[in-house]
């Protein structure tokens, strides 16, 4: 992972931290608790702190540490995997200024009646960003995706970052159906891609979508076209979308909000495609 200038990102390392908690898969292991070594990275921008000397500017690894041991210590869970989600999910909502964690547990008392140092789980997780083609052309069509940009904002582990105007476009592929109201929007996110489509056809669901026919008229259409440089072939789910570079109603709201973005197959801007776009016959 890179900063902002394209260069790695600094690391702030707690190793081995001991906390004591109930994890296990064993009813005497959520009773009698043990012991835990957690370790974990948090891949940030220390260089302002680094210029300046202000603990503010940085990650406060004390903070941290007692953030740490204080949710291992709360929670019960069976699995390790629990745990190391759990926790890396905590970190990324509430310490600022961490793109990326890398969170380790260690188990060295596990209970397998062999002889080994310790068992461990270790995972990475980080915040992703994603442009969402927010559609509608039925009904009180802007209330229907102002309303889509909330609840997309208040999904867990999800942030709305820029939402461009919205736009009245004809309609492409069935032409014979009302205009659409169109926009897109930055989406910070920790959800995978498949977890992020299942909540926007449950945010669709919600705004009395129904599905009667392929590009006919809807309350309200949620696309994902970008995933970070993601790309993603499969029936359900094509990421980048697979007609972006076709459609006005698509890059010009993009181009408002993320003009410079690149197309991860092809490499041209959403400047770009919608100047070739506006070219074509
Ligand atoms: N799917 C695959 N890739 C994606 C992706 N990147 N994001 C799958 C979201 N969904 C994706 O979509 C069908 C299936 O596509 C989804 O279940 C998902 O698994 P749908 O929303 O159920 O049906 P649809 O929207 O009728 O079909 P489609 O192909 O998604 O159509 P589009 O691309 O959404 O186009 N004209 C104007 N002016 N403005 C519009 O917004 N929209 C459409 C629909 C047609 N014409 C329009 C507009
Ligand atoms: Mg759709």
């Amino acid at each position: 992972m890179t900063n902002g200038t394209g260069m790695k990102a600094d690391e702030i390392k707690i190793e081995d931290l001991e906390v004591f908690a109930n994890h296990g898969v064993f009813p005497e292991e959520n009773v009698l608790g043990q012991k835990f070594l957690v370790s974990v990275v948090l891949y940030t921008d220390t260089r302002k702190a680094g210029k300046t000397d202000e603990l503010s500017l940085s990650i406060h690894y004390g903070e941290v540490s007692s953030f740490i041991e204080r949710y291992l210590r709360e929670h019960t869970f069976k699995l390790l995997e629990r745990a190391a989600e759990g926790l890396a999910e905590e970190l990324l909502l509430h310490v600022k200024g961490l793109q990326r964690a890398a969170v380790e547990i260690k188990k060295p008392w596990a209970p397998v009646k062999l002889p080994l140092k310790t068992v461990s789980v270790k995972i990475e997780r980080q915040w992703h960003t994603a442009y969402i083609a927010l559609g509608s052309n039925m009904g009180d069509r802007k209330r229907y995706i102002q309303d889509a940009v909330k609840s997309l904002d208040e999904v867990r582990g999800c942030r709305a970052g820029a939402v461009s105007k919205l736009i009245e476009t004809p309609p492409y592929g069935v032409t014979d159906q009302p205009d659409f109201l169109n926009g897109c929007m930055e989406l910070d996110t920790l959800l995978y891609p498949d977890e992020l489509l299942d909540e926007l056809h449950r945010i669709e669901k919600e705004a009395g979508r129904e599905r009667i026919l392929r590009w006919g008229p809807r309350t309200l259409d949620l696309d994902i076209i970008f995933y970070d440089d993601l790309i993603w072939q499969q029936d359900e789910l094509c990421i980048p979308h697979i007609e972006m570079h076709k459609r006005e109603f698509v890059l010009k709201p993009l181009a408002e909000i993320a003009p410079h973005k690149r197309h991860p197959g092809t490499g041209k801007t959403v400047r770009e495609m919608l100047d070739d776009l506006e070219k074509s016959p």
